[in-house]
């Protein structure tokens, strides 16, 4: 009976070893496929595993630097915070400022006036908001203006400059007044003034110095050649682009 008792103790154990054995083994194998898959995600690029985010989380910060210091690739002129950052021209480019002149100025002179045309061939109106010379202690945009019989000069402030368009400024009208000159004028000698655009930056135009007695420069550029009386002149090409589509049905 005892015997009995432990013939089936012994099968049981068996049994027991024999379910162990097989339970090893499916882990044993279990782990092998689990190993196959991990090793497979690992390598496969577009696998959502944990490297995934991973990869991406150091990528981003170093993106993010990279941006910093591209953005200044356009730079602003100083002066022109506004100006939009493109590939076409900008309002600077679409700004000149030709024919400069004045006049000598007798030994004593303290003031002189400067003429010269403003040139906008840009689609967007500006305007001169103001002006440097170092020929003068002072610099202004001035107007003169005809109250009665009598000339007056004042302050014109900020002077519009129209999309396509030239402005003149000219004996009787508009004109750069020189304050306080440091020295006096001399025919032949040329200095530089700078003026300053809303959206056109700074221009730096040279200022040639004409005889005492002159009333413009003899020879002009083109576009100054067709200035006569207007002192703001649509340039050609706007006035090409207006008939354009009057010409259309
Ligand atoms: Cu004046």
């Amino acid at each position: 009976m005892y015997q009995v008792w432990q013939e089936w103790l012994d099968n049981r154990r068996w049994a027991q070893r024999g379910m162990a054995f097989g339970l090893l083994a499916a882990g044993i194998a279990a782990l092998c496929i689990l190993g196959s898959v991990v090793a497979f995600a690992a390598t496969a690029p577009t696998a959502p595993t944990t490297t995934a985010p991973a990869a991406t989380s150091p990528a981003k910060p170093a993106t993010v630097p990279a941006k910093a210091p591209g953005t200044p690739a356009s730079p602003a002129k100083p002066g022109s915070p506004n100006a939009p950052a493109t590939a076409a021209p900008t309002p600077a480019d679409q700004i000149n400022v030709t024919d400069g002149w004045t006049r000598a100025t007798p030994n004593g002179a303290t003031t002189a006036a400067i003429y010269l045309n403003v040139v906008n061939s840009g689609n967007a109106a500006d305007q001169i908001t103001g002006v440097e010379a170092n020929e003068a202690a002072k610099a202004s945009l001035h107007m003169t203006e005809m109250t009665g019989n009598t000339a007056q000069m004042k302050d014109a402030g900020n002077m519009p400059v129209p999309a396509n368009a030239t402005v003149s400024f000219a004996p009787g009208g508009k004109h750069i007044m020189l304050e306080g000159l440091k020295a006096p004028l001399k025919e032949g000698e040329s200095f530089l003034i700078t003026l300053s655009f809303e959206k056109g930056g700074r221009q730096t135009t040279s200022v040639k110095v004409l005889a005492a007695n002159a009333t413009g420069p003899e020879k002009r550029s083109g576009v100054a050649d067709k200035l006569l009386n207007a002192e703001v002149t649509p340039l050609p090409s706007a006035a090409d682009k207006d008939k354009a589509p009057a010409k259309k049905p």
